[in-house]
């Protein structure tokens, strides 16, 4: 592969673009070499501006999962946008998508369209806040809900659960408010909850977590936190930005059993235009401005054109709900393929999937919380990645991440994915 023209792109906007991208994980700084600048998808690839063709298993970070240019989301955009890209006034199009959602979740009454999966959770905790009167929150090591200052925290120091900021620019005063606990772990809850002064309005979980790689949440780990919840009154809230519509037809909640007080949804609702989204019991909704007191706005939340891809998105998951099916073969068949062509190099992997969503790990140990993925072999990692992009498959570039599979990869893609994958890791170990 050459890729002069990427590395040449990348010296441009970084004159002109903080780290030359416009999101930090796209910097390719937790793997090898320069990020291929994309000319072009279409259905299962992408190709770069030095013509390199590679097939794709990021799909824009999850929304993709109908592939690059799929025809019915391309005629629902281009029919709305010729009749107006925005109005700032409602539109019957936002109470279609609306109806889609609320028709699909048991735990979502009324939902609130934003531009973004931060957005959706910023908006969902201030409105867990202002429901319930409570400043502090519990998110947990590993979980990602964006970049909102609440959520920009890691562990205290010493066995302290409230949090420190985990980025410059957050006020401490703040994160405060915001308590650790570990993945899989109850009794990391429970003391959040005895440490905590004024209560907490909301837990925040990835009930099935994409962002620390693939790592679900136990049943009975969902189980003992929904109880906790009830017990102190506080928002349960399941963070589905990335898990919503890519798991199955429901998420994570066409899996559990356990039912959440709010849902943050993102990603395949926009069909890869910006929307976000938070939804919940109508009685909390009841809170959220115009209605209630809780303030929370947007130019162009629930904008037309980005309506009309995610209806169309979600309408054509609606008519073929075994799509997950096909999907979760193809990628448990992947996944045995990767861990056969480790194992077959004496390196050790391990495996998850849940629905369209993949994860593996160069490590020898099930992976339970953000702790066990640390200690995967994240070096090995960055040169499979690297190795993985020279033979044209696109991966996640960071073990911290997760795989998708879309309905345009074929049987042949993932055979083809397998051989590469058997070539790269000959490679790295001879
Ligand atoms: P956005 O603000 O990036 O639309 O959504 C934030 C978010 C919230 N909740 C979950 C569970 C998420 O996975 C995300 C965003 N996911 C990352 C991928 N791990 C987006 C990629 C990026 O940051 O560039």
């Amino acid at each position: 592969m050459r890729y002069t023209q990427s590395e040449q792109a990348y010296k441009e906007a970084y004159e002109v673009i903080p780290g030359g991208v416009d999101s930090p994980v796209r910097a390719f700084n937790a793997v090898e070499g320069t990020p291929p600048f994309i000319e072009r998808g279409e259905g299962a690839y992408l190709y770069d501006i030095d013509g390199n063709r590679y097939i794709d298993y990021v799909q824009s970070w999850g929304p993709l999962i109908f592939g690059h240019c799929d025809a019915d989301i391309e005629a629902a955009v281009i029919e709305t946008a010729k009749k107006g890209l925005s109005f700032g006034a409602p539109t019957t199009l936002e109470t279609a998508l609306a109806e889609e959602i609320v028709s699909l979740f048991e735990s979502i009454d009324k939902v609130r369209f934003v531009n973004s999966g931060t957005e959706a959770v910023m908006s969902a905790i201030r409105l867990a806040r202002g429901y319930t009167g409570r400043d502090d929150i519990v998110k947990f090591e590993g979980c990602y809900h964006g970049h909102s200052d609440s959520l920009l925290v890691q562990a205290g120091s010493g066995a302290a659960t409230f949090g420190a900021p985990s980025s410059p620019g957050v006020p401490a005063d703040l994160s405060k408010h915001t308590l650790l606990a570990r993945y899989n772990d109850i009794e990391s809850v429970k003391s959040c909850f005895e440490a905590s002064e004024g209560g907490i309005a909301c837990v925040i979980i990835e009930p099935i977590a994409g962002n620390m790689g693939l790592v679900p949440a136990d049943e009975s780990f969902l189980k003992a936190l929904r109880e906790l919840c009830d017990t102190y009154g506080a928002i349960l809230i399941f963070d589905e930005v990335m898990s919503g519509f890519r798991a199955s037809l429901k998420g994570a909640q066409g899996i559990t059993t356990v039912v959440p007080d709010m849902v943050t949804l993102g990603k395949v609702i926009g069909a890869g235009m910006p929307v976000g989204a938070f939804g919940g019991r109508k009685e909390i909704m009841a809170h959220l401005s115009p209605e209630g007191p809780v303030y929370q706005a947007g130019t162009l939340s629930g904008n037309p054109v980005a309506m009309a891809a995610g209806l169309a998105s979600l309408k054509k998951l609606k008519a073929n709900p075994s799509i997950y099916v096909e999907l979760s073969e193809k990628a448990k068949r992947l996944v045995q393929g990767l861990q056969k062509a480790a194992e077959a190099a004496e390196v050790s992997m391990v495996t998850e999937v849940r629905g369209s969503m993949f994860g593996f790990f160069f490590s020898d140990k099930p992976v339970k919380n953000f702790d066990d993925a640390k200690a995967n072999d994240q070096a090995l990692f960055a040169k499979f990645h690297r190795g993985m992009l020279d033979r044209g498959v696109y991966l996640a570039c960071s073990s911290f991440e997760t795989g998708f599979i879309s309905t345009a990869i074929t049987d042949a893609m993932i055979d083809e994915t397998i051989k590469a994958a058997y070539e790269t890791m000959g490679e790295i170990r001879s």
